[in-house]
């Protein structure tokens, strides 16, 4: 009897189930496929990042003498799907079984309910154990809950995992310390330089390949420097946990034009193709925390990232699809303007944003979240487009975690069932957090007229254009109290303003000369 044990791009530890009570005979089976590089045209680091790292995972499972089988994207048969390339294996080997691990997508999980067929032999399907909360405890938890706030849920993880808990109550006598993760950087704060991971003949292979195979997709290839096997991904959470968290609570939420990566973990990519794990990088930082190397508001605040926000984000998009992709909320319909692609606007912090996002498949939370995520929702983008953007330019980005955060934090799209307000804010905002606004065409402090800041014409115009959905939430009110003292001409003013910066956004001829400048990816 011979057994196929499937593994995904995203599976890449010794740990995942699949790969528990290996048995004699059984062969490794894993597959580069045009379907999963392309189903969306995924930015070139994204690409590159999991074929290389998935190269070097079949090399060490083969260094500890097991079989494995691997298709690569330009193998001479290879039919470009994962059903294809299973049904294919399965003939090679003349296997019996076949043995994975459930996908992290609702995508690939429809796909395998087609293998048994596909295959002609029965495929079990294992549970993803690398998570701390499996979809049915989550599912517990949501129970008939009408809302499912992250907050409640985190404090549930903490006491079930006892990360950062003294008996029954948390280190520290609180739950959170969100309040101690705001600080705006000062301006001579040094940044840590962050290590380098040199390419070896397997990166620079699939970099090469990438390239010239993959050359129209959005982001640049040069400043590829992530880890792509475990023991850089070990390297890479000891850098920082010494080097970065210390700070990582005061300044989170902090954005800076002279650095993208700040104190920030870069981990996400590696947490969520296999290289590391959920708990043992919260582990990591709970013990910094107890040896006395970092703050607690960083250890708190790194953790409840990944014990609450990962985990829960998570649960919801498996509780809720395929409906949850589905809704609208606030009727956004406006197509995502051009410049999100080539980065060409006169705001500052959506031109830095994206010029990140191009060069390193990278951005930090508050970059995605308030000047991306932020404009796209008060200019009112189609979710579905903002979706796609996302899952297209973050090496991290996978439909599970994208999803919710694009479809709930940032669009409100869902309606309210993950945050209890939509995460709308004005320049203000984006000034106070970071240095864009000095170097921008606008100013955060003109409300209307020459200079004003779009984020402030938009914010109100948002406010007044989804009055009959957003009035009546609690945390609304505020808002709602300041626009209704506003006087009617001001208001006025100010949506038209918004209206003609709308319309002035996308005109198709800006696009077309944009689209002749040469760098520009095609779409
Ligand atoms: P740090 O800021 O150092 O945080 C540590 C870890 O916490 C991250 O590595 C990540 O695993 C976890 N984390 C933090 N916030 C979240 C969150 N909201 N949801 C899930 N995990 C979180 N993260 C992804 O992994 N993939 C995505 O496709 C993705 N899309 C996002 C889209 C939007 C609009 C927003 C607002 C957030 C998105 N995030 C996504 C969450 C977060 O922005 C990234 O996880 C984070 O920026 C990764 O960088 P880091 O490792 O330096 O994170
Ligand atoms: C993201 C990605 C890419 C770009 N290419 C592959 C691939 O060729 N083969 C593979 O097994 N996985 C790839 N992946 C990751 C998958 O898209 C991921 O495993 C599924 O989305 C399931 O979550
Ligand atoms: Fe962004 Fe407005 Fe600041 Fe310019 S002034 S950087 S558009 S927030």
């Amino acid at each position: 009897m011979s057994r196929l044990i499937f593994i995904l791009g995203d599976q890449l530890s010794r740990d995942v189930s699949s790969l528990d009570r290996l048995q004699a005979g059984d062969v490794v089976l894993m597959v580069e496929v045009a379907e999963e590089t392309t189903y969306v045209r995924h930015h070139k680091q994204k690409i590159a990042f999991i074929l290389s790292a998935m190269r070097h995972f079949a090399e060490e499972l083969r260094a500890e003498g097991i079989a494995v089988d691997y298709v690569p994207l330009d193998a001479p048969q290879n039919t470009g799907s994962f059903t294809g390339e299973l049904a294919r294996a399965v003939k090679r080997h003349q296997a019996t079984a076949v043995v994975v691990t459930e996908p992290g997508e609702w995508r690939v999980r429809r796909m395998m309910d087609d293998w048994p067929e596909a295959t002609g032999v029965p495929v079990e399907i294992r549970e993803d154990d690398r998570f701390l909360c499996s979809r049915a405890e989550f599912r517990a938890w949501a129970g008939e809950r009408k809302s499912y706030r992250m907050e409640f849920f985190y404090r549930e993880m903490r006491r079930r995992t006892g990360l950062l808990m003294e008996e029954d109550a948390p280190v520290g006598g609180q739950w959170n310390f969100d309040a101690e993760n705001r600080k705006p950087l000062p301006k001579d704060l040094a940044i840590p330089r962050r290590p380098a991971f040199p390419k070896d003949a397997i990166t620079s292979g699939v970099i090469a390949m990438v390239a010239e195979r993959f050359g129209a997709h959005f982001g640049d290839l040069d400043d590829f420097g992530w880890p792509v096997t475990r023991e850089d991904a070990l390297k890479a959470l000891d850098w920082f946990i010494a080097k970065g968290l210390p700070r990582f609570g005061d300044f989170q939420d902090a954005m800076a034009q002279r650095d993208p990566f700040l104190f920030h973990a870069l981990l996400s990519p590696c947490l969520n193709a296999g290289l590391l794990l959920a708990r043992e990088v919260c582990v990591a930082a709970e013990t910094a925390y107890r040896r006395g190397d970092v703050p607690l508001n960083a250890a708190e605040g790194f953790i409840r990232q990944i014990l609450g926000w990962r985990e829960y984000v998570r649960g919801i998009y498996w509780l809720e699809m395929p409906a949850y992709a589905q809704t609208n909320a606030l009727k956004a319909e406006r197509p995502l303007p051009w410049f999100y692609w080539s980065g060409e606007t006169a705001m500052n912090c959506m031109a830095r944003t994206i010029h990140d996002t191009r060069r390193h498949a990278y951005a930090h939370h508050i970059q995605r979240l308030m000047v991306t995520g932020n404009f796209a929702l008060l200019a009112g983008i189609r979710p579905a487009e903002i979706e796609e953007w996302y899952l297209i330019v973050y090496a991290d980005a996978y439909d599970w975690v994208e999803l919710p955060n694009v479809h709930g934090m940032v669009a409100f799209a869902d309606g309210g069932l993950l945050a209890s307000k939509p995460y709308a804010a004005s320049g203000a905002y984006i000034d106070r957090m970071s240095d864009y606004c000095g170097g921008c065409a606008y100013s955060p402090g003109i409300k209307t007229g020459e200079g004003a800041c779009p984020f402030n014409l938009l914010y109100w115009d948002f406010l007044a254009r989804n009055r009959d959905t957003l009035a009546r939430l609690p945390r609304m009110a505020m808002p709602y109290r300041t626009l209704d003292k506003m006087p009617a001409a001001r208001v006025a003013t100010i949506r038209a303003e918004a209206q003609a910066f709308l319309d002035g956004m996308e005109k198709p001829e800006a696009v077309e000369t944009k689209r002749g400048q040469g760098e520009l990816f095609e779409r």
